[in-house]
């Protein structure tokens, strides 16, 4: 298994888990008026969440929430495109983006960026193509359906295998359009089309992934299946979401992605410690 992620100009260190921090670009955050502002708050939120010990900030300008509207081409880029570039030219961090069009992919690794995350696994027009030209690690994430639906009525003939198989599928159509497999992480995409039932079992089972000889990234931070297992608001999950990163990283997790990354990377060095027994 790969210990060291070149991720264009940096190398991410896969020895511990990594925190991912999440950073928040909403709809209306680069509308003209708002621009500056909205720009500096964001801008201090990434500072807060590399000094709080985040190795890599996911950046996202597509809600794929369930139920979420599609955003245009031009809409993503401007959400993305100038906070990307911001950031890169004041911070020393690793910048992933959370994408699935070729265009904003292309545009985002010209300005910096570090690692493709694509929910939709390349799976969209021209995708692999484009990441076939660079270097960087992708990010490729299970869904079953499409985030306007895949909540509806999500079957599985047995999640686990179903995604494994998904996964072997990708790989080799990565490898097919010249995409080195050591540049692939897997993700198995927690509520992205799984029942509260699938994301427990996925999540008890989550080392059934590690044959597949890749990565593992995982993302449970303030979902559904904390909410509605916990009866909890999306700002009372932060115990659920600490429980489910830690039970992440002890079945092999390398990558967390997650909204608190102070709690999280004390969580994260717990359990080190404690693995460090043995
Ligand atoms: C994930 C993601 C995830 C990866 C989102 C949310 C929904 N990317 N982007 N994995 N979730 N790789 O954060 O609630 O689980 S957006």
């Amino acid at each position: 298994m790969i210990e060291l992620l070149q991720c264009g100009d940096k190398t991410l260190p896969l020895h511990k888990p990594q925190v991912m921090g999440i950073l928040n670009v909403t709809p209306d955050s680069f509308s003209d008026g708002g621009k500056f502002k909205q720009h500096s708050t964001a801008l201090k939120q990434v500072e807060q969440m590399i000094v709080d010990g985040a190795t890599i900030i996911d950046i996202g300008g597509e809600s794929t929430r369930p139920g979420a509207d599609k955003v245009s081409v031009d809409e993503e880029l401007n959400r993305v495109i100038p906070i990307l570039c911001a950031i890169k030219s004041r911070f020393d961090i690793i910048v992933s983006i959370d994408t699935s069009k070729a265009q904003v992919m292309t545009e985002s690794i010209r300005q910096g960026a570090g690692i493709i995350n694509d929910v939709r696994a390349l799976q969209n027009e021209g995708c692999a193509e484009v990441l076939a030209n660079t270097d960087l690690p992708i990010c490729l994430m299970h869904m079953q359906g499409l985030p306007q639906t895949m909540q509806d009525n999500p079957k599985y003939e047995d999640v686990i295998n179903d995604i494994i198989t998904f996964f072997e599928k990708r790989i080799n159509e990565c490898l097919q359009a010249g995409i080195d497999k050591q540049r692939l992480l897997i993700d198995p995409g927690f509520g992205f089309g799984k029942t509260l039932e699938q994301n427990y079992q996925i999540l008890a089972h989550l080392h059934l992934f590690e044959p597949l000889g890749l990565p593992i990234l995982v993302g449970t931070s303030r979902k559904s299946m904390i909410g509605n297992l916990l009866n909890r608001n999306v700002d009372e999950r932060l115990a659920g979401s600490l429980s489910t990163a830690l039970i992440a990283a002890q079945h092999g997790a390398k990558i967390i992605r997650v909204h608190d990354v102070k709690e999280t990377v004390d969580t994260l060095n717990i359990l080190h410690a404690v693995q460090q027994q043995f």
